[in-house]
């Protein structure tokens, strides 16, 4: 049933049900962490109230996040479970533009999921003919200030690099990472969440969508150049006010 939905593009809630289907596939080859789909739902849930649109205010976001990681001296691009499930295509796509890696880094860490997830992306990147280094596989570093298996790292990968993108990503790890001194770029639905505050760039927006604007815009207008007065807490009420906007118009 959900087969036929989700390969029906005529459907009105195509986009929302092929999202779930990937996740029903990613989950059966055992990419997923349990609580993916509690993830999910609740993206969803702030999606409905954008108005499952990317507004004025994430495209700013998106513009300046793009320019960050292409003016990076060592942007990466880092893919947790969710994000390989639902956008490994256009994370690969946007690492070739880039011209910079990918590392699978996740929170919910077992070797099985690291091997389920590594084989997805590769396979990916074998059917699209890319050139992108995927890191994760032989961790050698650790993120200061994290414990357990999520601070898993590689040196030449997330450790060294200076601008990184986290899509999804929590709010311990991404407080790690900015005190680390880098450039965090999160992508997430919810603007009242850790990672949304504390991330140094925000989109508010679906991952799919952000990632679709970034590569059409890097193809269409090459290197951009970041905004002096982008003003983080400015772009997540507007993000907010969207919300409310949507809200009170019923
Ligand atoms: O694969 P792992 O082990 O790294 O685990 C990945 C998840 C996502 C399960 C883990 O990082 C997690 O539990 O995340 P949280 O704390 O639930 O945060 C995920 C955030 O992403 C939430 O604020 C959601 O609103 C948001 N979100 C979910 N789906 C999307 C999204 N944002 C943008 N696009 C989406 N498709």
């Amino acid at each position: 049933m959900v087969d036929e939905i989700a390969a029906d593009p005529s459907h009105p809630r195509y986009a929302s049900l092929l999202m779930r289907h990937r996740l029903e596939i990613a989950a059966k080859k055992g990419m997923l962490a349990d609580s993916a789909l509690i993830a999910h739902g609740r993206g969803e849930a702030f999606d409905y109230l954008l108005g499952e649109r990317t507004t004025s205010s994430a495209m700013a976001a998106t513009r300046q996040a793009l320019a960050c990681l292409q003016r990076g001296k060592k942007p990466l691009l880092s893919i947790n479970g969710n994000v390989a499930a639902l956008a490994c295509d256009e994370m690969l796509k946007l690492a070739e533009i880039l011209r910079c890696p990918i590392e699978v880094n996740i929170f919910y860490r077992t070797e099985r999921r690291m091997e389920a997830i590594l084989a997805h992306i590769n396979e990916r990147k074998r059917v699209l003919g890319l050139d992108v280094t995927v890191l994760g596989e032989h961790p050698d570093a650790r993120i200061p200030g994290l414990k357990g298996p999520r601070a898993s790292c590689e040196k030449r990968g997330i450790l060294d690099c200076d601008v990184i993108l986290v899509p999804l990503e929590d709010g311990d790890r991404c407080e790690a990472l900015v005190a680390m001194g880098k450039t965090v770029i999160v992508i997430d639905l919810n603007p009242l969440s850790r990672s949304s505050k504390k991330a140094s760039i925000t989109v508010v927006d679906e991952l799919s969508r952000v990632l679709t604007n970034m590569i059409a815009i890097a193809e269409e207008e090459g290197v951009l150049a970041p905004s002096p007065t982008y003003d983080h807490d400015k772009i997540l009420a507007q993000a907010l006010a969207s919300m409310m906007g949507n809200f009170t118009e019923g």
